[in-house]
């Protein structure tokens, strides 16, 4: 992408209405723009974001054994009566009336759609286990939308249900998604911690969040230091075997949310000198809820036996906008963004020192072509702006590698190459440049 041709309004000053510094930085660096309140439109260095992480969270649940679809934003009402939550959900729920008096809302969850449409479809348990997720947009009328997509009303959410035939194969495909949460936030760059938690709306009596400690989090946390140092699951994970012993692994040690907390348990179970007290992020949350909306909605399948039983179920989200204002929370500096590599918007930024110098512009198209040949998805700044400027933008917009490129260097043979993660420079030839950003 050529910046001139771009668009990437960046703000000069600091929003005053942003108070922690993911919301800052989203909104200087041009990635966001608030349309109302909790309600963001994303530009296209945003979106670009956004999709990289949709992607990794797409990946990771399509290894575990998901399967996506694509379900509304608007729900009938009717459908909610039939779980009983219409009335339960309050005021959070956006309800709408179309022009035939029928009464709709704005999905902010799709346990009753989920299950409406595998009810209308699956009658054995033949046809188990199954997981169906979707990513799309929910609306929470949230009291206090704040923090950018921290806290927003409309935001964008993966959502996974699973359907077991009974509870056993329903906690095996509890700890599916356990396991592939761990690893899709590790791949994100953030080391996301599974804590006991409140079920809340949801239901049910097992569930997690994953937490995300930084000191801009909403929730309170308490837990195990050795927690941060365990290992994340690889690739090879074998989600057809038994995931117990991972699970077990990761739930031993306390972790528990402010609403859970017990300090007792806490005082007894973790030895002082390991105690964390944190704010955390909740990027993610795990329910194993069993029958709770498979049975008032008749959701049932025949057993071996012949027996039909309502669908044992769980559901499994992850906020993934939220998410972009988690991984800025956990990597930034003063100068703005550091994006981890796998969801940087683009891989490189060139910086064209001298737009107009024919010498300077040449190198610069040769890098471009290279890099992009290469996938590594270059932005090449050939704006008039001054360097400061472009040096200043480059670090704000956070992009993982820098390559500065203007007469004096060429002059000798030599481009400029910075790591922004470490600060890190390096004066060498164009292809030298090249090979060490992996091109
Ligand atoms: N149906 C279940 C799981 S599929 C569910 O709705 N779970 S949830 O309420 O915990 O939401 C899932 C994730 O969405 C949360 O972990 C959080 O990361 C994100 N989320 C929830 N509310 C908001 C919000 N107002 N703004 C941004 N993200 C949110």
């Amino acid at each position: 992408m050529r910046l001139s041709r771009y668009f990437l309004p960046l703000l000069k000053e600091t929003p005053a209405e942003a108070q922690i510094v993911s919301h800052r930085l989203m909104l200087r660096a041009g990635m966001l723009r608030q349309e109302a309140a909790g309600i963001y439109a994303w530009l296209p260095l945003g979106h670009r974001v956004l999709q990289k992480v949709e992607q990794i969270v797409r990946e990771e649940m399509d290894r575990a054994g998901a399967v996506e679809l694509l379900m509304p934003t608007l729900q009938l009402a009717d459908l909610w009566r039939e779980s009983g939550r219409y009335d339960d959900y309050g005021a959070e729920m956006l309800r709408i009336t179309d022009r035939h008096e029928r009464e709709l809302l704005y999905g902010p969850t799709n346990e009753e759609m989920i299950t409406e449409i595998f009810r209308a479809y699956v009658r054995s348990y033949k046809a188990l286990p199954k997981n169906l997720y979707h990513i799309q947009w929910k609306f929470r009328d949230e009291q206090r939308p704040r923090f950018g997509v921290m806290r927003g009303r409309e935001f964008l959410m993966k959502d996974a249900y699973s359907f077991d035939v009974d509870e056993a194969a329903g906690k095996a495909a509890y700890n599916r998604m356990f396991v592939a949460y761990l690893r899709l936030f590790k791949r994100m760059g953030l080391s996301a911690i599974p804590m006991k938690a409140e079920t809340g709306p949801i239901g049910g009596d097992l569930s997690h969040e994953f937490i995300v400690l930084a000191q801009t989090g909403e929730s309170q946390v308490f837990l195990d230091r050795r927690m941060l140092d365990l290992p994340v699951p690889g690739e090879d994970v074998d989600y057809e075997g038994d995931l117990e012993p991972i699970v077990t692994d990761w739930t031993r040690l306390y972790a528990a949310t402010e609403d859970v907390h017990d300090a007792d348990r806490y005082g007894r179970e973790t030895p002082e000198a390991d105690q964390i007290t944190a704010r955390g992020i909740e990027v993610g949350q795990t329910f194993f809820f069993g029958d709770k909306y498979s049975k008032p909605m008749k959701a049932v399948v025949s057993g071996p036996d012949g027996v039909e039983r309502p669908v044992q179920m769980g559901s499994y989200g992850v906020g993934v906008s939220r998410l972009l204002g988690a991984i800025i929370e956990a990597s930034h500096d003063e100068a703005g963004i550091i994006w981890p590599d796998a969801v940087a918007p683009f891989g490189v930024g060139i910086v064209n020192l001298r737009p107009g110098d024919a010498a300077t512009d040449r190198a610069c198209e040769e890098a471009y072509v290279a890099l992009k040949q290469g996938g590594k998805e270059p932005l090449l700044d050939d704006t008039d702006e001054r360097p400061g400027g472009k040096f200043a933008a480059m670090d704000l917009i956070g992009l993982p590698w820098q390559l500065i490129i203007g007469p004096r260097g060429l002059a000798e043979g030599k481009v400029e190459v910075k790591r922004r993660a470490s600060g890190e420079r390096h004066t060498l030839p164009l292809v030298e440049a090249l090979s060490m950003m992996g091109a």
